[in-house]
């Protein structure tokens, strides 16, 4: 008998089929984020990143061009079980030498490459406006500001990216999640609070009145606390992105787990938000004391968001994606690790006799409920995820980072 037949006789004695979980995961698709490889900086300016986020950290190898990026995006999938979207930022455009389009005037043809690439791989395509590292954040702010025509530049550039998100749609077959998060903020204390605010709804209103296809573009607003610079107001903050999504149409909310105040969970907002909406969004990250963008781990608080998800039934429901960036180690390796991980906590999720343990709450057998999950900690998880990295084709071991150092020394050494 294999340690697999071993652990799936173990998990069938408590109701669980750990063939019917692999082919469920196998199936999930998560949103691998561009930015990892190249630190956030995209193809479209020089100059620093802004908007309230830093990656730390000069490791050696970064991608430097569009197919530089690709090629490491097919490093990653080489070591990675599951099933992939592409996540990709505005500012990821890929120009013809000699031309420019600034954020107002994208359009999908500058972005054709990526379609092949996604194409080539099966993978659906998510976007992102880039509200930062842009001569036209003014003051900080951008779909909030009081300037008019610097808030009506970046109001172009959310329609304009309605438009390319429609057209990964169309392209890929596959719905495309359009994110809008802005650093709009204060450093120091503002003198008001509610205008900015007011602004930013109307940016997002008239953003939205690009005619589009609900059901090929789903349009997110990312909430935050607080950012590097940006420390005492946030324009979009959790209520304001959170009422947004209520009160329109077809926007959903969207979550990054690194956007709360540090003792907030997202796994207890995560069930709570599906009372009310359909369709919500995640973005997953590690926050170390603060929206500290660390590689997401299989840790506690990553496990308790999969369940919600999981034992809620809303797989349909969430869309997940990854949003880390950590310059201070290989950034493939990273990647990697990062999207393994939610992978690991999905299984995890998968594996669990999830109506099992409602039943015990709902008697309010709350000590054998806790007897329950501790011993399933100890259930052979590993067998499963070797198993399942098997069928998916990748090493389930630390071994997988052999394929990493060789590519570290043949590829990115070299650069
Ligand atoms: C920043 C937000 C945002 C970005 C990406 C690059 O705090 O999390 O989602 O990380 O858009
Ligand atoms: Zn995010």
């Amino acid at each position: 008998m294999t340690s697999y037949e071993a652990a799936k006789e173990k998990y069938a004695k408590i109701g669980v089929n750990t063939d019917e979980a692999i082919e469920k995961l196998k199936n999930i698709p998560v949103s691998l984020h561009c930015w990892q490889g190249d630190d956030v900086t995209g193809f479209d300016h020089e100059g620093p990143l802004t908007g309230g986020i830093q990656t730390t950290g000069n490791y050696p190898g970064k991608a430097r061009t569009p197919e530089e990026l690709m090629q490491d995006i097919e490093e990653v999938i080489k070591v990675t079980p599951g099933k992939k979207k592409l996540n990709l930022h505005a500012c990821y455009a890929i120009f013809e030498p000699g031309e420019f389009a600034d954020r107002d005037k994208i359009e999908p043809k500058h972005f054709a490459k990526w379609v092949a690439f996604a194409k080539k791989h099966n993978m659906g395509i998510d976007f992102n406006p880039t509200y930062f590292s842009h001569d036209k954040v003014k003051n900080g702010l951008t779909l909030s500001s009081p300037d008019e025509e610097t808030r009506r530049f970046w109001v172009e550039h959310g329609k304009a990216c309605i438009r390319i998100s429609e057209y990964f749609a169309k392209e890929t077959g596959i719905p495309c999640v359009m994110n809008i998060w802005t650093g709009d903020g204060f450093k120091d204390i503002p003198a008001d609070r509610m205008s900015p605010r007011m602004l930013y709804k109307k940016s997002i209103e008239e953003i939205l009145e690009q005619p589009f296809d609900k059901n090929l573009v789903k349009v997110t607003v990312e909430s935050k606390v607080f950012g590097i610079g940006v420390e005492s107001y946030t324009t979009g903050s959790a209520e304001f992105t959170l009422s947004f999504a209520a009160g329109h149409d077809g926007v959903l909310p969207l979550m990054d787990n690194g956007h709360y105040h540090p003792t907030e969970v997202v796994s207890d907002k995560i069930p709570a938000l599906l009372c009310f909406f359909p369709e919500i969004a995640l973005h997953i990250t590690r926050p170390v004391r603060w929206d500290s963008d660390h590689v997401v781990l299989f840790d506690d608080e990553t496990k308790e968001m999969a369940k919600e998800i999981v034992r809620n039934d809303a797989l349909n429901r969430v869309f997940m994606a990854l949003d880390y960036f950590d310059a201070s180690i290989n950034r493939i390796g990273a990647w990697a690790v990062g999207f393994r991980s939610w992978q690991k906590a999905l299984l995890n999720a998968l594996l669990l006799p999830n109506e099992k343990l409602k039943a015990l709450q709902n008697e309010a057998k709350m000590s054998e409920l806790m007897v329950w999950q501790e011993e399933l900690k100890t259930m052979p998880f590993g067998d499963v995820w070797e198993e399942y990295c098997k069928r998916e084709g990748v090493v389930s071991g630390p071994e997988w980072f052999d394929e990493v150092k060789k590519y570290e020394k043949e590829v990115l050494s070299k650069r």
